[in-house]
Formats: structure tokens, sequence, C-alpha cells
């Protein structure tokens, strides 16, 4: 199935666009696995119409996956939707050039104060969201651009909100670690206190009757937290369909993993918890890892850790030039042999879902539409200078209490009034 819905409209009609430029277009098919059928379409709709039915057979090494007392771990060996792939690739391909772009912004001083980018990371977010429905809840750290995007928003509005725009996800009074979006609840700024959020989410599932589940994403540094450890007790205590997500990227600001912690196997930590170690390089193992992770959850089996080893190619924030406790070698390494995009690119071209030459117009609609993207939330407003609009998201509209306590008698606002109480 095509995911159109996490898909803004914009890009989704790129993505058509480049599937009808393609229009022949080789799969290993469903039902016969070994045989290949070629399609010659002739209109955007049947080309995608014939690609969502099939799927093609895939395999990934045996080192994807350790497991933490685990009786099975995910397949090696499935089957996906051709479609699946190519999304997947778009996304990440989408994600990566936003968070370019984020940097130039930045550079030009269009964009100010805290930035984290993930790039390097983004098969984590990609293989995440394919593997959930919209009804799952996801909540992670500041890191949160590509998962932003990916469950729903569009670039305009993420690149708006770091702009401070008034088309930004959060109206631009958020700023880059304070982004959500329907089903994700951030975006949170203070290291590991996502994780007791996302415990509490995995609880309203479970409260609810729901066969849903929470991924609650938190970083290595964040691993060391007092509050991690609370929320591992509670989830396995009431067996909540909590899935702890580690995203170990080898380093928390400039500190590396081993010089901060004591024991390094983030999937282990959960002790009384199964644990998973996953390739987070590799989209299709995040994929498959996230699509068991659910499906044990959700099974009444409890909570799950997972460790998605993965690494940061920029530094810890903008401000971070990110080479000073790590050599150019290391990361020149992961980025020519690790490198998710290259990786889910390789399996296009071995599957013959496309050629070197259609992956190229993939990445060059990609381009297209964020730079459009830029354009257009770096041309959009920024908020109106009226003061009403500093207090319009303290409460969902509607639930308002009359008057919110200001520092001083002075500050306080009068929601009934639309201004200040007491002058
Ligand atoms: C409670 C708290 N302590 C310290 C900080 C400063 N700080 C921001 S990010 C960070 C490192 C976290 O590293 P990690 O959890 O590995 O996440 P990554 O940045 O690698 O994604 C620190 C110490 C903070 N924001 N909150
Ligand atoms: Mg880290």
């Amino acid at each position: 199935m095509l995911r159109c819905s996490s898909f803004s409209p914009v890009a989704r009609k790129v993505f058509q666009s480049s599937l009808v430029r393609n229009n022949r277009i080789n799969v290993k098919v469903n039902n016969t696995l070994s045989a290949v059928r070629r399609l010659a379409t002739t209109s955007d709709e049947a080309a995608e119409n014939i690609a969502n039915d099939q799927t093609v057979q895939l395999e990934i090494p045996a080192t994807s996956y350790e497991g933490y007392m685990l009786e099975d771990l995910p397949d090696l060996t499935f089957e996906t939707e051709k479609s699946t792939l190519l999304q997947m690739y778009k996304d990440m391909v989408i994600i990566r050039r936003m968070e370019m772009s984020a940097d130039a912004l930045y550079k030009a001083k269009k964009i100010r104060g805290f930035c984290h980018l993930s790039v390097g990371q983004e098969a984590i977010a990609v293989g995440v969201e394919n593997a959930i429905t919209k009804k799952d809840s996801v909540i992670t750290s500041y890191r949160c651009h590509g998962f932003t995007y990916i469950r729903g928003s569009p670039v305009k509005d993420v690149l708006g909100e770091l702009m401070g725009k008034r088309c930004g996800v959060s109206y631009g009074k958020g700023g880059s670690m304070h982004m959500y979006t329907t089903g994700f609840y951030g975006g949170n700024g203070i290291v590991g206190a996502q994780v007791p959020l996302g415990t509490g989410l995995a609880f309203a599932h479970q409260y609810n009757n729901e066969a849903n589940c929470t991924f609650n994403l938190y970083g290595d540094g964040a691993a060391n937290q007092g509050q991690v450890f609370e929320s591992f007790n509670m989830a396995k205590l009431w067996d909540l369909p909590c899935i702890f997500c580690c995203e170990n990227n080898k380093y928390g600001m400039g500190t590396s993993a081993s010089r901060s912690s004591a024991m390094i196997e983030y999937y282990k930590r959960g002790q009384y918890i199964p644990g998973l170690k996953v390739n987070g390089m590799d989209v299709l193992a995040v994929f498959q890892a996230s699509k068991f992770a659910k499906d044990w959850v959700i099974s009444g089996n409890g909570p799950l850790v997972l460790e998605f080893e993965t690494y940061r190619y920029g530094g810890h924030s903008m401000s971070d030039p990110g080479t000073t406790y790590r050599t150019r070698e290391e990361i020149q390494n992961m980025r020519s042999r690790n490198d998710p995009i290259a990786g889910l690119k390789h399996h296009l071209i071995e599957l013959n879902i496309a050629t070197e030459d259609e992956v190229k117009a993939y990445d060059k609609a990609a381009r297209k539409y964020v730079d459009e993207q830029v354009e257009l939330a770096d041309a959009a407003p920024p908020p109106e200078a009226k003061m009403d609009i500093l207090f319009e998201d303290v409460y969902v509209p509607g639930s308002e209490i009359p008057v919110l306590r200001g520092r001083i008698s002075d500050d306080s606002w009068s929601f009934a009034k639309g201004g200040f109480a007491n002058r």
C-alpha cells in the first residue's frame, strides 16, 4: 500500500508523476516470486494501482539483529510492496534534503536558536512509520524534524516552524525542538523527559482497549536518565504496549557512548524487559523490527526495548561542528559504507524495482519538491504582532479558563476579554 497519508499532497503528486515517467518497472511478483513482470501503463492512476498490488521478496543480513530474552527474532526474509520501498526511498531523500535546507537556512541566519539535525538517521523515522498506523503514537527528543514530516506535516510547515512563521507546525512558536502533529507528541527539549510521557501514551492505548502502541524514542545519552528506568518499571508492571527505542547514534553531544555509559548494550538496559538491537542504518531492518515490536507489544507481551544503532553525520546541533571528538575518517567511513539512502537505492536497483536513471529522477523530484517548500516557507508571513496570538495555544480552544495568571498581576490574560485582565 502506498503510504499516501504520510505524504503531503505536493510530495504525493511528485511521486506519482515520477512513477509514470518510469512506466516500465520490473518487479518480482507476489505469487510467482521468480517471475518478472514488465509493466507498461498509460496513466498515473493505472501505474499506481498496479504498482500497489505487487510485492517483492527481500532478505536482510543475519547481522541485522541481536536479541535479549527473546525466543524469536524478526524474519530475515520477508515480502513487502514495491511501492512501499519506493516510498521509503523517496521519504528518506526528502527528509535529508529538508535537513540540508535547514542547515543552509540556519547559516543564512533565517533560522535562529537551537537546531538539531538528523542527517544519517533517516532510516529510523521512515522505517518506524511504515510499520505503524496513524493510530499509533510516536514521541521523541529534540531531534524531531524527520518524524514531524513522516507523521504527516508538509516540509513547508516544518521549515516554517524553524523560521518562526505562522504556517509552522506549532504556528512559529515552538521552533526546532517543539514540533507536533497528529499521533506525534514532539519534539521534547529536556533530555529523557519524553520517555515517561510516551509511557503514558502507551497506558492510554491500553486503557482505551486499542490495538495500538507507542514508539518512545530517546538517545544513548538519555538512556542513563533515572526517569527512563522508572518508565521501564511501570511499563513492565502494567504490560503496556510501549516500545522503548534507543537511537544509539554513538554520542551524546560531544561524549561518546562508551565514556558516558557503564554498559553500552542499550537493548539489554530494560533488564526484565526483552530487547532487540537493530541495524538502524538499514531502513528494511528498522521496518521489520518495528513491525515485530508492534506485534509483540499489542499481543499482551508487555513492553520491548529496541536499540537502533545509527550515526549522525553532522554535529550535535548547529553550534557543534562535530569534528573535535571524533575523526573525519570515522564520519567518512559511516557515510560511505552504511548510508541508509545508498543502501535502499542498492536494493531498488538490484531487485529491478528501479533503474539508476529512475532513482536519479526520484532524487531530482524530491529536490524540486523540497526547494519549492523552502520558497513557500521563506515567503510565508510571521505571526501578526498581536498579543492574543501568544496565548491562543495554551488551552484547547473552548476549554480555556477565564483568566490565565501571569508572573505578575499585570501579565494575567483574560480569554473572555481577549486582553490583559488587569490593564
Ligand atoms: C535534562 C537535560 N540535561 C542536559 C541537557 C543538555 N543536552 C541536550 S542534548 C544532550 C545530549 C543527549 O544525547 P543523546 O541522548 O544521545 O541524544 P542525541 O543528541 O545524540 O540524539 C544534552 C546533555 C538537556 N537538554 N536536558
Ligand atoms: Mg546520542
